[in-house]
This record gives structure tokens, C-alpha cells and sequence, in this order.
């Protein structure tokens, strides 16, 4: 019998933007992989051993080991320059040393500020919240959106200057995973981008790609059950 399951595995839950940053990744090179769950808040012990920080997502790549930490990589940058390394088309780092440089940076900004300003400031208090049956904490996340991103999206649409890619001039990791981390907010918030004209297109143009759409699609799955629709945070 032959075994149909993809190499990639990656534990998480698609409501983690890193988690839909890798499978987005996987789509955009046709990459077959799979989503194995792990609540991440109370991980098994074959978990904490391959997630040193405690984190999702976790990569294993089944082809090099089934268990165990052999053949296991933590954190997504580190997953997306694997996948890349191994399967090299279409080329989601630039070949040209700047452009790689800013994609690089790009990536590194969108999974720190941007992440911090829209998961903790956003995406937690009103998710988080409504989960454990409270009210939402519309009050930070409306003082996020007024004060917190906007320096944030000012760097963004600089950076763009109102070319369809961050990096160079295609696709790369710097565009998926703005495109993942703000879709967090996406999740629970309207996204009125009107002010920052650049990088509204670009968003609405990643939303439209496969690679955005399905893993998010996974992701409204689970959250609409809890948040019917999304709050205006203006
Ligand atoms: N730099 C890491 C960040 C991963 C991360 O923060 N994941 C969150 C879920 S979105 C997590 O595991 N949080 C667990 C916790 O806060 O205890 C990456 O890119 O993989």
C-alpha cells in the first residue's frame, strides 16, 4: 500500500498567522503538506520537546524523521527558508543581495511589530475574550488601531511605495506574511487601510492569491463560531 501522506507537517492551528504564513508558503510552490493540531496553550510532551520556545508553528518533514526531534524545525522564518531551500521553485527569496535584505527585513517586521501591535494589542483581547465568555477588550484594541499600527503602516507603505511587492519585483516571503499577520486582525476587525493607499491594494491583491485565502479560510472557520462578524475598531 502506498503511503499518500505528505512529507510536511505542521503543528499548530491555522488561526496562528505564522501557521498560515508556512502553508501559505507550501500553496504558493505546490507543496503538499498537512495541519496537524496542537493547542499550543496546553501542548502534549512530544510537543515541548520539539518546540523549544513553546510556540507554533513546529515543521516536521516526515522524510527525514517520523519522531523525535530529527527532522523537525521550530519557528516560521526558519520553516519558510527551509521549504525554500528544498523546494526551490517559484523562488520566494530574491535573488538580487538588496532585495533579499529587504524581503528578510520585511518578514522580520511584519513577525515582530506588526504581529505584537495586531495579536497582542488586537486579535487577543477581543478573541481571547469572547472565548473565555467575557467581553471583549474593545478598549485596547481600539486605542491599538488608533495609536499602535499607524506608525506601523506608515513604515509599510513607505517601504512599498506603491510597487505591487515589497522585495524586488515578485512575490516573496516579505509579502506573505504582511499579508498573514494583518489578516490576524482581519479576523476579528474591519480594516479600513483608506490612509495608507499602497499597502491597501497590496493587501487586497494577497487576499485574493490561494496562498492567503485558504489557510485564512481555515482560520474563519474556527473563529466565526465564537465572533459572527467583526468589530469596527473607529
Ligand atoms: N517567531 C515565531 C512566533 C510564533 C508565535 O509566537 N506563535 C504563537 C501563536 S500565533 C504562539 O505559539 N504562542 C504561544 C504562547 O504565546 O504561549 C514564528 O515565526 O514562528
Amino acid at each position: 500500500m502506498s503511503d499518500s501522506r505528505p512529507d510536511l507537517v505542521i503543528y499548530g492551528s491555522p488561526v496562528s498567522p505564522f501557521v498560515r504564513k508556512v502553508a501559505g508558503v507550501c500553496i504558493e510552490k505546490e507543496v503538499p503538506y498537512e495541519v496537524e493540531a496542537v493547542n499550543v496553550f496546553d501542548p502534549p510532551a512530544w510537543f515541548r520537546e520539539i518546540s523549544p520556545m513553546k510556540r507554533i508553528p513546529v515543521l516536521r518533514d516526515r522524510s527525514m524523521a517520523e519522531e523525535g526531534i530529527a527532522g523537525t524545525i521550530p519557528d516560521s522564518s526558519a520553516i519558510c527558508a527551509f521549504i525554500e531551500k528544498k523546494h526551490p521553485a517559484p523562488a520566494l527569496y530574491p535573488a538580487d543581495p538588496a532585495a533579499l535584505g529587504e524581503a528578510l527585513f520585511i518578514e522580520e517586521f511584519a513577525d515582530t511589530t506588526l504581529a505584537m501591535a495586531g495579536g497582542l494589542g488586537i486579535f487577543r483581547p477581543i478573541y481571547f475574550a469572547i472565548s473565555k465568555g467575557e467581553e471583549p477588550g474593545l478598549e485596547k484594541a481600539r486605542d491599538t488601531w488608533a495609536n499602535q499600527l499607524p506608525p506601523v503602516f506608515d513604515v509599510l507603505e513607505t517601504r512599498l511605495a506603491g510597487r505591487e511587492f515589497f522585495a524586488g519585483d515578485a512575490l516573496s516571503i516579505a509579502d506573505i506574511t504582511v499579508a498573514c499577520v494583518l489578516m490576524q486582525v482581519a479576523l476579528v476587525a474591519e480594516t479600513p487601510l483608506d490612509k495608507w493607499p499602497g499597502l491597501a491594494a497590496h493587501f487586497a491583491a494577497m487576499q485574493a492569491r490561494d496562498s492567503i485565502a485558504t489557510p485564512y479560510a481555515a482560520a474563519e472557520k474556527v473563529i466565526r463560531k465564537a465572533l459572527p462578524t467583526r468589530f469596527d475598531l473607529t
